[in-house]
């Protein structure tokens, strides 16, 4: 679907607690774009098939420690190692549905106690999403829904602090969608907010970088 000239891709990221069903709403989103002929592509934070990747894999699955600062600054760098192929994808036509992004990691360095200015700054530079669709579970839900995986932060007790850590977070470009509606509810509302985003970013919309 050609537009005009400064046409452009949409960067619609989704966030939300372990379990929140981030994953298969980003799936199914991608699907129904590509339906209405709309190129997208699914990314997802951590990309784990990158070198800082692997060593972000090791950590989450309790195969290696570090630092708290380490690790932090690791996720933001396995963006940085993304961020030229991120904007050329953009700039291309490419909308990209990203599951998970700089909010995950502020969120989840912060609830163990680093600073929050501390955790953002990293993160200044890289492309600032079109829209943040949060999906809204209480962590008791979600710790219900087929357990957790068994991954460093899948606990309730820290999953209760990123949730406050997110809200802090929450700005004007975030939608909330409570996602313990039907699948079919939640998939609805997303597709609506994408489309709305893809239509205004095809329509010429500046790409601009956090943190704004
Ligand atoms: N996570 C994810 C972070 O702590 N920082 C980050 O920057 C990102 C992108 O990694 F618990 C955490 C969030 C989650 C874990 O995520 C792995 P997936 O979505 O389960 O792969």
């Amino acid at each position: 679907r050609g537009g005009k000239e400064d046409s452009r891709g949409a960067l619609v990221v989704l966030e939300g607690l372990d379990r929140c069903g981030k994953t298969t709403q980003s799936t199914r989103l991608v699907k129904h774009l590509e339906s209405l002929g709309y190129s997208t592509e699914l990314w997802r934070y951590p990309d784990r098939s990158t070198s800082v990747g692997q060593m972000i894999s090791s950590y989450l699955s309790n195969k290696s420690q570090l630092d708290d600062h380490t690790i932090h600054l690791l996720f933001s760098a396995n963006r940085w190692e993304k961020r030229s192929l991120m904007e050329s994808k953009l700039k291309s036509g490419t909308t990209l549905v990203v599951d998970r992004y700089s909010y995950s990691g502020v969120a989840f360095s912060s609830a163990k106690g680093l600073d929050i200015e501390w955790c953002k700054a990293p993160e200044i530079g890289l492309l600032a999403p079109d829209v943040v669709v949060y999906l809204d579970i209480p962590p008791e839900k979600a710790a219900e829904r087929g357990g957790y995986g068994g991954e460093r932060y899948e606990q309730l007790e820290f999953q209760k602090k990123v949730g406050q850590r997110y809200q802090d977070l929450c700005s004007a470009n975030w939608k909330i969608i409570d996602a313990c509606s039907t699948m079919e509810d939640v998939e609805k509302q997303l597709q609506e907010i994408a489309l709305d985003c893809v239509k205004t970013c095809q329509e010429g919309k500046p790409l601009s970088c956090l943190w704004s």
